[in-house]
């Protein structure tokens, strides 16, 4: 039979993916996660308070549909703009995570539980506090200065800053939890 309309998805499942395939149907048969097996699938436990609101802003940014379950071809769709996305893409996604209230503004606020967050879950070591490089982002891209970025201002200002755009693509890898996907952390 003419199967033409799963071609995306076969494209999608490249080599790299089909390891992501076998493991989301290994761990989740009915093919949708919700928040509670989403944070199981990825090895969050024990989070913090503040480290669970990352989880669950991440969940959202991972459920596009936003129908309260994330199912295979959002993990897909996610971890492929992730891992191989344009810039711009990867901000867009970026910018969605960290508005967490969805307010289509990130605060101070936001952006520090962001940041604290991240770091608790990677496990990194950082010269700078997260207050201070907190602080670093809203005085070098709030451009009008009224203490939230905007879509706009968070595009331009981080694709503008060599300096900025690395530390953020740094902060806001999320190569730990690939590595841990393909099983090269147990
Ligand atoms: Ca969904
Ligand atoms: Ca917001
Ligand atoms: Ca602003």
């Amino acid at each position: 039979m003419g199967n033409t309309s799963g071609a995306t998805l076969e494209d999608m499942i490249t080599c790299e993916s089909h390891q992501w395939y076998r493991k989301f149907m290994t761990e989740c048969p009915s093919g949708l996660l919700t928040f509670y097996e989403f944070k199981r699938f990825f090895g969050l436990k024990n989070l913090s308070e503040s480290s669970d609101a990352y989880a669950m802003s991440m969940f959202s940014a991972f459920d596009m549909n936003g129908d309260g379950y994330m199912d295979f071809m959002e993990y897909v769709a996610a971890l492929s703009l992730v891992l191989k996305g344009e810039v711009q893409q990867k901000l867009r996604w970026y910018f969605k995570l960290y508005d967490v209230d969805g307010s289509r503004c990130i605060n101070h606020d936001e952006l520090l539980l962001m940041i604290r967050s991240i770091r608790a879950i990677n496990g990194a070591h950082n010269d700078m506090s997260a207050e201070d490089f907190v602080n670093m982002v809203f005085d070098k891209i709030d451009i009008n200065g009224d203490g939230e970025l905007s879509y706009e201002e968070f595009m331009e200002g981080i694709q503008n800053d060599e300096t900025l755009l690395r530390a953020l693509t740094q902060s806001l890898d999320l190569s730990y939890i690939v590595q841990r996907l393909q099983g090269e952390i147990p």
